[in-house]
């Protein structure tokens, strides 16, 4: 039989064989040229890009010289040059549930299989270690208890949320070490989601205490406080969240037999919240909402809550009128509200405090409709005494003449005088927003450490534990502020973070496997990390010395970073305020207006002083958290009248703390990831733009991984599974043989060149498009017995 084989190039078949490729090693699989000579490629497949763009399969008809004639889909033939064509997949790897099976690992193969996937609501696909989630936008039926007991049971193998959480906790259990999930990707994308698919399989299979029930409680509660709708997502993250789950018996070895599963219990779960976007409270985009939760309550409070809290309906509150938008389509906030209730009671925030709560938001709310009025020809102000500033005082429960007093004059220390002075207009209402965005923030923090406490209650952190990070995404817009610029240095750091796992990783498999292999060096993004850390000449440091001077502006904060950072090449300073940097996703250029009065985040010491004489427990709390946080090293402008404003940390040195907090956390665990891409700009379901995939593949580092792979051996098979698929090639009969001698016999039948694989204790590894090769020969073989079957069924017949 293996003597009947028919030559390469039968028509028959879907792809022919190509001869053994000479290698490049930086491009293998992404041109013809770099893996076979033209002369060989006939009729197999080959990509073709559209002027739009886009790849369309097609099929090589001939070539001459630097040409080609190429037939697409339809019947349309072209002649295009030959350097435009990139070598596509034999159709048996057509939706290969993880992307390193390919034998060709160029982008329009990467991007075909995964849309292959996509169009089968196959959302999930790895890219060797790393799980790549495709946002479906609708529901796809692959939850639910009966998907978790199969994930559980190891009766379904493909790629999913579930199988990287069960993962995790095997891993937990058998190597003692605590595990992490980290989920990234752009705003959008769908990370917080799947960080939800994810505690979900975790509280099936850590449940049973009835705990479970609460951790998945604190998700609306989160979401309903954390979230906004904004242009690019109706339910976008405005904070970054790492949720601990601690388990209680992690399955000890006892003797040779290892603990099964079921012995895993949820103990608690700690919530780390970090940097929410405070600006959006008093000001956010047309088209964009605030915090989901002020439209809840506003809809879904009962009467006698209304009446207490003198609730209007939402377009009677400047704060949220401005964006000109009320509602999210698809979304009942009544309906919201009660279940965000219902929420708060699962984890035992008693009936008064949430009533305090509710108060809050309501003060939030009225304070955005405090005016103010002239009173003398310096542009001074005083509020005006109206329902607004009544309300505000009712619901802060604080002396009414104390609250117009606090946002319109400011207490200052000159010599050993204190004196009043006036505020202006702006002034006023810049206290008045100041107020408004402590406040919600301070309730923000006070809900998560509830949470916290409710779950935590009276545990130890003994056991092991599984995090999950969720924050939000790369942010690149039209234009770009404060927000961004710390989203995207988080991002910076989280990358750095996947780098070093994926690259260690990968590598480490290799000198696992014993094989030979000379340690590769990857880019890493440090020199994008040092533009911002460094000290005492890098983004921050700069930025936090020039919200130290009383003179300091936006314009001078520009002028200082170009002055020192032009040589940086991760730096350009742009034209006016303006400032670029190429991040590991892309050139972002960044707006400076703004970005000091963000960065030193003033509350003058009158509104803290105003809280804390409130008759109400939670305005206290919050008054002494704004005080505890001005204790530290002061970053903010020294004025020369002695400075009475609360003097506290940057905004970028909390950012900066809280990001290494919460690095320092993940770096003591073994991570998982998860990349999560948005297949289209609309939210909307079965639509998968290429381009855009394309550019989140790229920018998030999917095929960064891959690209690395290819310069190693991405492709790996076991002795066993590789002599059992192409051992009945080989012309003598090898039955009796080892796995690995069979496997070294087909190697050498088959003159793979020596530097094209290597031969591990376990595995095989080959180089990309060998196993094509391989199985090219094992197809047309396989067709040849066919034929010659069917011929000997005519035979007889
Ligand atoms: V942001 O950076 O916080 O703005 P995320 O978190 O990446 O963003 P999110 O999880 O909120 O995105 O997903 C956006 C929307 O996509 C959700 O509201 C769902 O409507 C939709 N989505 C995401 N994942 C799934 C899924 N697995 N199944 C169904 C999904 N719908
Ligand atoms: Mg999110």
């Amino acid at each position: 039989l293996v003597e009947n084989r028919p030559s390469v190039g039968d028509e028959d078949l879907d792809s022919a064989a190509a001869p053994l490729p000479s290698i490049s090693k930086s491009n293998i699989g992404n041109r013809w040229s770099d893996i076979t000579s033209y002369a060989t490629k006939k009729k197999v497949q080959s990509w073709f890009q559209l002027p739009n763009g886009n790849w369309e399969l097609g099929r090589i008809m001939s070539t001459s010289g630097t040409e080609s004639v190429i037939s697409l889909p339809g019947g349309k033939v072209l002649k295009v040059n030959s350097d435009s064509l990139i070598p596509a997949n034999p159709d048996i790897l057509d939706g290969v549930d993880d992307l390193m099976q390919l034998s060709y690992l160029n982008e329009p193969s990467v991007l075909f299989n995964l849309q292959y996937r996509y169009n089968q609501d196959m959302i999930y696909t790895k890219a060797g270690p790393v799980l790549v989630a495709i946002n479906p936008f609708k529901k796809v039926p692959l939850y639910g208890n009966d998907y978790i007991e199969a994930y559980k049971n190891k009766s379904i193998e493909s790629p999913h949320v579930y199988a990287i959480a069960d993962t995790a906790i095997r891993e937990m259990t058998r190597d003692e070490v605590n595990q992490s999930i980290i989920i990234s990707g752009e705003s959008g994308a769908g990370k917080t989601e799947t960080a939800k698919i994810a505690m979900q399989y975790l509280a099936v299979l850590g449940g049973g205490s009835g705990i479970e029930y609460e951790i998945l409680k604190t998700n609306p509660i989160l979401e309903a406080f954390g979230n906004a709708k904004t242009l690019r997502n109706d339910n976008s993250s405005r904070f970054g969240k790492l949720i601990e789950i601690h388990f209680s018996e992690t399955g000890k070895i006892s003797g040779a037999k290892i603990q099964t599963l079921t012995n895993i219990k949820f103990e608690f779960v700690v919530h780390m919240a970090v940097l929410l976007e405070k600006s959006r409270v008093v000001q956010c985009a047309e088209g964009e909402r605030s915090y989901h939760i002020f439209y809840q309550l506003c809809a879904g409070a009962p009467r006698a809550l209304r009446e207490k809290l003198n609730l209007k309906d939402v377009d009677e509150y400047k704060y949220l009128k401005q964006s000109n938008c009320y509602s999210i389509t698809g979304v009942d906030d009544a309906v919201q509200f009660h279940i965000v209730k219902e929420a708060l009671d699962v984890v035992h925030v008693s009936k008064e405090d949430q009533e305090s709560v509710f108060a809050m938001l309501a003060a939030v709310l009225w304070l955005g409709n405090v005016s103010f009025t002239m009173i003398d020809n310096e542009n001074h102000v005083e509020a005006v005494e109206d329902e607004s500033l009544i309300n505000v005082a009712k619901l802060i429960e604080c002396d009414i003449a104390d609250l117009s007093l606090a946002l319109s004059t400011r207490k200052m220390r000159v010599g050993n005088d204190n004196i009043v002075q006036k505020l202006t207009l702006s002034q006023a209402i810049e206290t008045r927003d100041a107020l408004a965005k402590s406040i919600y923030a301070c309730l923000f923090e006070w809900l998560v450490e509830q949470i916290n406490k409710s779950l935590a209650v009276g545990k130890r952190l003994t056991g092991r534990s599984i995090s999950i990070l969720d924050i939000y995404g790369f942010e690149s817009f039209d234009r770009n502020s404060f927000e961004q610029f710390c989203i995207n240095y988080a991002n910076e750091r989280l990358q750095q973070h996947f780098n070093r796992h994926l690259f260690k990783l990968e590598q480490e498999e290799y000198i696992q496997d014993g094989i030979d292999w000379t340690k590769v060096d990857f880019d890493d993004n440090q020199d994008c990390l040092h533009l911002f850390e460094k000290k005492p000449l890098g983004l921050l440091s700069l930025l936090n010395e020039e919200s130290t001077f009383p003179n300091g502006t936006d314009y001078t904060f520009a002028n200082k970073l170009k002055q020192h950072l032009y040589s940086n090449p991760c730096f350009r300073g742009e034209r006016e305020k303006a400032f670029t940097v190429s991040h590991f996703a892309g050139e972002v250029t960044y707006d400076t207006t703004g970005f000091l009065e963000k960065n030193r985040d003033l509350l003058h010491l009158d509104s803290i002083q105003l809280l804390s004489s409130s008759s109400c427990h939670l305005p206290q709390a919050f008054a002494s958290n704004m005080l505890n946080q001005s204790e530290k090293p002061v970053v903010g402008p020294l004025h020369k009248a002695g400075g009475a404003d609360s003097q506290k940390l940057s905004v970028a040195t909390k950012f900066k703390g809280q990001l290494f907090q919460l690095m320092q956390r993940l770096e003591s665990t073994t991570p998982h990831f998860i990349r999560c891409i948005k297949p289209n700009n609309f939210q909307s379901p079965g639509l998968y733009e290429q381009g855009l995939v394309l550019q989140q593949l790229r920018c998030c580092g999917v095929l960064e991984v891959v690209r690395i792979s290819r310069s190693g051996f991405p492709t790996r098979m076991s002795h066993q599974k590789f002599a059992r698929r192409y051992g009945f090639l080989l012309a003598e009969n090898a039955a009796s043989q080892d796995p690995l001698s069979v496997s070294v016999a087909i190697l050498h039948q088959f003159n793979i060149l020596p530097e094209m694989y290597q031969v591990g204790y376990t595995k095989l590894f080959f180089r990309t498009g060998q196993i094509g090769v391989l199985e090219d020969t094992r197809n047309n073989t396989l067709h040849g017995i066919l034929r010659v079957q069917n011929c000997f069924r005519g035979y007889r017949a």
